[in-house]
């Protein structure tokens, strides 16, 4: 018989003992960032409450709001809440100093991400008799060690494979009998259709079940690669600031991710006007790190659209839903599993002389993303570099690789050949669909 939960008596607890637990927690954490963080203290002061009035989870809409941009700020250590001593690791997410975000935990906090992805793969079917192949960046990127926790917390045989070089990627999935696959949506199709190249059959592998996140991906997309690889596939969701994968995860029921709200307490807000919605309505999703010693969030703005929901769930667990995210509050793309802003791309063409009259393209082809980039020179650029263009494409292709972590197409184009807007410059076209 098939283990159905990691947690069991976290996982389908009654609410109101979930409510219970979350409270004492809350309180705890506010405590704790109160008197060990100037930065969430002057925050707190200024709206002029103290950790006293944080006793429900009515108190929580007192409590200011963290943004992205107070991690900028606060980079690198202003939001550490524990001596350097008492962390063991840093992950972070790529992107240059003033997006980068880098996030600090301590053995406790590995422990409970690592127990968080190992709710997820137990809820995709996982056990020890298990081959857990983890095809997600390892380093400083959350997905591979996340997972790599999981799996070994479960007590699966992990292969910590990370992403690339397909051909091994195959040649251990087929010698070694994988039958668990984590890895980006993406990627996932790309090992199918390799396989698919090769001749095998979705019958010819082991594999049962894929563990998929990082990036929007559709139904459609689901589908396609269930097909594709013979499996059942299971979406996960989180994000480098709440530590990694596993802040939700899909059970059986593939109906949205089930949220471990015993260690992070989710609301849905408007993203104009910051007023908490009803669960069923769609808003911006914020969370607030109820267990986290060393990089706690408070309310953190994670810049996500979607819905939360509390109907029961067939899968026996009570954990509360989200929805898969609909779309970004702000500008992010997710190129390859990449998080990308255009400011990013328009700080390289600034730096590098050129004008910022520019246009990202994205599209999906065979499930790969692609990222074009075409920028415009004067009239006097265009006449000198006519002859060079393909060398100065591929400098400028380099530098934005080296800012991004992703190589982009670059097409330098003649004057006035990109359309202007009579409103808001249109900086990206998306031309993937990524939401249904
Ligand atoms: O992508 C962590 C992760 C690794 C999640 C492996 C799942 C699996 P970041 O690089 O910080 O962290 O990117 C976080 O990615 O705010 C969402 O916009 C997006 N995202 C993550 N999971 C999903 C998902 C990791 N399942 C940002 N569906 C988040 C849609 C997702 N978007």
């Amino acid at each position: 018989m098939e283990k159905r939960y990691y947690q069991p008596g976290i996982e389908t607890m009654a609410y109101k003992d979930m409510k219970k637990l979350q409270e004492e927690r809350l309180a705890a954490q506010v405590k704790h960032v109160y008197e060990n963080v100037p930065y969430y203290k002057q925050l707190m002061d200024e709206k002029g409450v103290t950790p006293d009035d944080i006793k429900t989870l009515d108190d929580l809409k007192k409590l200011p709001f963290l943004t992205k941009a107070d991690l900028r700020d606060q980079y690198p250590y202003g939001l550490l809440a524990k001596d350097l001593s008492e962390c063991v690791r840093i992950q972070s997410t790529s992107g240059t100093t003033g997006r980068r975000v880098v996030a600090f935990y301590t053995q406790n906090d590995v422990d409970i991400w690592e127990d968080c992805c190992a709710r997820a793969i137990v809820a995709a079917g996982g056990t020890n008799e298990d081959v857990c192949h983890v095809s997600y960046g390892y380093g400083l990127f959350t997905g591979g060690p996340g997972l790599n926790g999981g799996s070994h917390k479960v007590g699966c045989l992990t292969l910590p494979m990370s992403s690339g070089n397909t051909e091994r990627q195959i040649q251990f999935m087929m010698d070694l009998g994988s039958t668990i696959l984590c890895c980006t949506p993406s990627y996932a199709a790309y090992i199918g259709e390799s396989l698919k190249e090769r001749g095998y059959k979705p019958e010819d592998n082991k594999l049962k079940a894929g563990i998929f996140g990082a990036e929007p991906w559709t139904e459609e997309m689901r589908h396609d690669i269930e097909k594709l690889l013979g499996i059942k596939a299971y979406d996960i969701y989180g994000l480098t600031e709440t530590s990694g994968p596993g802040v939700a995860f899909e059970c059986e029921e593939q109906t949205g991710m089930h949220i471990n709200e015993d260690h992070f307490l989710a609301e849905i807000i408007d993203p104009d006007t910051g007023e908490v919605l009803p669960d069923g309505e769609k808003g911006e999703l914020v969370f607030t790190s109820l267990t986290k010693e060393a990089f706690p969030l408070i309310r953190y703005r994670t810049r996500d659209i979607c819905v939360l929901s509390r109907k029961k769930c067939s899968c026996g667990r009570t954990l509360i839903k989200m929805s898969k995210p609909m779309g970004r509050s702000d500008d992010m793309l997710i190129i390859r599993g990449v998080n990308v802003f255009p400011s990013q791309i328009e700080t390289v063409l600034l730096n590098k002389g050129y004008t910022p009259n520019y246009q990202i393209e994205v599209n999906r082809v065979n499930n790969t993303d692609t990222l074009d980039i075409n920028v415009e020179l004067t009239p006097e650029e265009y006449k000198a570099a006519k002859n060079e263009l393909d060398i100065r494409e591929k400098k400028l292709a380099s530098a934005i690789k080296t800012m991004l972590g992703i190589s982009p197409r670059v097409h330098l184009v003649a004057p006035k050949t990109i359309a202007r807007s009579e409103g808001k410059a249109v900086r990206v076209i998306d031309h993937r669909k990524l939401h249904d």
